[in-house]
């Protein structure tokens, strides 16, 4: 399955987004799609496979809960509400 829409009220555009390092240079590249194995779960970290939420509609701050909408390339969509945590 690939993920390849990534949409969301809350910003006007969102990116995955794949954290590297390049020697001693933090790299951030952007991804088309995000591709599943049947039952695989993604995990999205700072520092790794990451949503760049590019241009916020309002000021996201901790304690918010923002919905994203996920697109499959074969068809499907669905929803996931992330709670806006503090930085670590
Ligand atoms: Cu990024």
């Amino acid at each position: 399955m690939a993920i390849n829409r990534i949409e969301s009220d809350c910003c006007t555009r969102i990116a995955l987004h794949e954290t590297t390092l390049d020697g001693d240079r933090v790299r951030m590249t952007r991804t088309e799609a995000l591709e599943l194995a049947p039952l695989e779960a993604a995990v999205l970290t700072p520092g790794g496979a990451h949503l760049m939420l590019i241009a916020p509609i309002e000021p996201i701050r901790h304690g918010d809960v923002v919905p994203i909408e996920f697109s499959c390339a074969g068809g499907g969509t669905f929803r996931v509400d992330f709670d806006v945590m503090k930085n670590r």
